[in-house]
């Protein structure tokens, strides 16, 4: 376990210091990322102010989607995705975003300048949940622009995730944590909701060796590939190599990833190979595999989509869908075995 740090008045670290802590390592920069990080934090603020408040706006949207104030009620994910665009649309700091919700690219308006920085997000994975009050979350990723001026471009968002500068995401849960990586480990950080500030809890977060969850929807198995089978027996300990591991899905990716993180374990979504709607999986390459997997690689953890780094991956499409296995290296590795034994051969 990566115990929470406990706070006097003295080691109080703000996210914002954090930041800027870091930005020290790199005497070249120029703080563009250290605002655009803070502007995300601001954003994944806001969306925890809205998000806790969600079943009261529900009930003031049943009637005709019209509130008290006369004002339509706009759907969670709608209102994340239209705060993290506001926030950073303005800035300078930004070339092009991309947002899952879009089919495309999003451009910075021309009254504005653009930026050095790509940002693709996830505003609010697992929305489905709301409605039942489990924890959901934001995840995003920002790169380097690599068009040189101008409107950024879809090739800036195409870019594999090893080339990521930071991963991160905002888990709205019991409490409202940001866990993101700039390549110099992986740190975590609770709202403290008296003063509005993201602290320092989880410095140097590194998944446990030992695992102790998998995490799949077993619900679906029937549509798995025989070496994804195999292996979730092998996770059971039906052959008898390991104790069973327990199981946990919530079906909140954030949520799911956050547990394996700090205790140790998998989480996957394979591919459901015989099921034509998921045939290469559910979950996103740009704006969830990428960014999770860069945060797991930096806590000494592994991502794979079963038989390559996920980080590899060049992406072709703004949506591509991608299996993933994200967790304890060996037990990756594990699974990319079993994939290798059984499914390639087919
Ligand atoms: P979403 O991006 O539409 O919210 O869907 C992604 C979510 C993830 O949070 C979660 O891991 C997965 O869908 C759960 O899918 P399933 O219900 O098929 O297990
Ligand atoms: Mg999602």
């Amino acid at each position: 376990m990566n115990p929470p740090v406990s706070y006097t008045t003295e080691n109080i670290i703000t996210i914002e210091r954090h930041i800027l802590e870091e930005q020290k390592a790199h005497p070249e920069a120029t703080g563009v990322l250290t605002a655009l990080l803070y502007d995300l934090a601001l954003a994944g603020k806001y969306i925890a102010s809205r998000t806790s408040r969600a079943g009261l706006m529900d009930i003031l949207g049943a009637t005709d989607n019209i509130n008290v104030q006369g004002e339509q009620v706009m759907k969670l994910d709608e209102l994340a995705d239209e705060t993290i665009y506001r926030l950073n649309d303005h800035t300078g700091r930004i070339a092009v975003m991309a947002s899952e919700e879009h089919a495309d690219i999003l451009p910075i308006p021309e009254k504005y300048e653009t930026g050095k920085y790509v940002l693709l997000f996830d505003p609010l994975d697992g929305s489905s949940n709301i409605d039942f009050n489990a924890p959901i979350g934001t995840i995003f990723a920002i790169y380097r622009r690599v068009s040189s001026e101008g409107a950024g471009t879809l090739a800036d968002c195409l870019q594999a995730g090893k080339e990521m500068v930071v991963g991160g995401y905002i888990l709205y849960g019991s409490s409202t944590m940001l866990v993101y990586s700039s390549g110099n480990g992986t740190h975590g950080f609770t709202l403290d909701p008296s003063i509005g500030e993201f602290l320092l809890s989880h410095p140097n977060i590194r998944i446990p060796n030992k695992p102790k969850y998998y995490s799949v929807n077993q619900g679906y198995a029937i549509y798995w590939s025989e070496g994804v089978k195999k292996f979730t027996d092998y996770l059971q300990g039906k052959d008898g190599t390991i104790k069973p591991l327990s199981l946990r899905y919530i079906g909140s990716l954030v949520a799911d990833f956050h547990r394996t993180l700090l205790s140790g374990g998998i989480f996957y979504y394979p591919a459901d190979k015989k099921d034509p709607k998921r045939p290469t999986g559910k979950l996103r390459l740009l704006y969830e595999a990428n960014p999770l997997s860069f945060i797991m690689d930096q806590a000494g953890g592994y991502a794979s989509d079963g038989h390559q780094s996920i980080l590899e991956i060049i992406p072709e499409q703004l949506h591509q869908r991608v299996p993933l296995f994200v967790g304890n290296r060996e037990l990756v590795e594990k699974a990319e075995e079993f994939i290798r034994i059984y499914d390639d051969k087919e």
